[in-house]
């Protein structure tokens, strides 16, 4: 799992109202309108209605390699600009969890190496990133290629947040098939896929070709020149949540308009979403049932 840098995250919340125009050209939707679509929150502006006054703070955790400098502020600054009540506690670690909860947050996101999670003490449940990050961007997808049901997608990269794209993509309905350098690890998501939710998932030919036979692809690695200009054509569309951008730059510039494509934004605000349904879900049902069949 790639880790986050200083230089990966800058500016992102000085662009974050940019970011929701260009968001808006490629999917129709704003960051916060990709969110409620990925967690099923209902229609776009429902979530503007609930989110005011829901406290959410965000802690910044030292272990392993420590904290990412900007890393909190940015995810708070996300939080804000989704219109939250967001804060960073002035403690890191179990005394900014202590802060927080005993600040009255309602949803705690913290980071370490290896997980981002947004915690819902309240409820006892989780979001995680990896997960989260899938839902936003299969559903960034749906919104670009005007929905996945019966469409033939390719996953590309099959470790969590693949898999995790394979579950969002069958739950649309979409044909998959999955690719990854490792042979096996393919093999064992198609298992994982069957047995958890009876989708029949492919593995792809070799990489070359099934790029070159795909138009709708979900970029799950963490390697850069995946997707070249050659794989691109007028019906390509990428979603590509991987840290670097699996697409070369010249495969970019084919694709202007139809690919997603950011190291952070759209995950957390899936994961703030997905979040504020779990909370709702306890005080009672907001009236709408998603894409994967729940009632919200
Ligand atoms: O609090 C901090 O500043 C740090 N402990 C943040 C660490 C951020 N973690 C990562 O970048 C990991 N790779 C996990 C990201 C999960 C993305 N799915």
């Amino acid at each position: 799992m790639t880790r986050l840098t200083t230089d990966d995250i800058e500016g992102i919340r000085a662009q974050l109202v940019e970011y929701d125009r260009e968001l808006v050209s490629v999917t129709g939707r704003t960051l916060l309108g990709i969110g409620e679509w990925a967690s099923g929150l209902g229609d776009e502006g429902h979530l503007q209605r609930l989110a005011p006054g829901k406290k959410m703070a965000v802690v910044p955790i030292r272990s392993g390699l420590g904290v990412i400098s900007g890393f909190s502020e940015t995810v708070c600054g996300i939080l804000l600009h989704l219109g939250f009540d967001a804060m960073i506690p002035g403690r890191s670690d179990v005394s900014g969890f202590a802060e927080a909860v005993d600040g009255g947050a309602q949803v705690i996101l913290a980071a370490d190496d290896d997980r981002f999670v947004a915690f819902c003490p309240r409820q006892g449940k989780t979001v995680d990133n990896s997960r989260a990050t899938a839902r936003g961007y299969v559903a960034g997808l749906d919104l670009m290629a005007g929905g996945l049901d019966g469409k033939e997608v390719l996953v590309v990269g099959c470790g969590p947040v693949g898999r995790w794209a394979v579950e969002a993509l069958s739950m649309r309905k979409a044909r998959v098939s999955v690719i990854d350098r490792v042979a096996e690890k393919a093999e064992e998501l198609t298992r994982w896929a069957r047995s958890a939710f009876q989708a029949d998932v492919q593995v792809g030919p070799d990489l070359e070709q099934a790029l070159s036979t795909h138009h709708l692809i979900v970029d799950a690695t963490n390697a850069a020149e995946v997707i070249h200009a050659r794989h691109v054509t007028a019906d390509t569309h990428v979603a590509a949540p991987g840290m670097p951008c699996g697409a070369t730059l010249d495969a970019r510039e084919k694709l202007a308009g139809r690919i997603l494509h950011d190291p952070l934004q759209i995950g957390v605000a899936t994961m703030a979403c997905e979040a504020l349904r779990i909370i709702h879900a306890q005080s009672g049902p907001v009236g709408q049932t998603d894409c994967y069949g729940a009632s919200t």
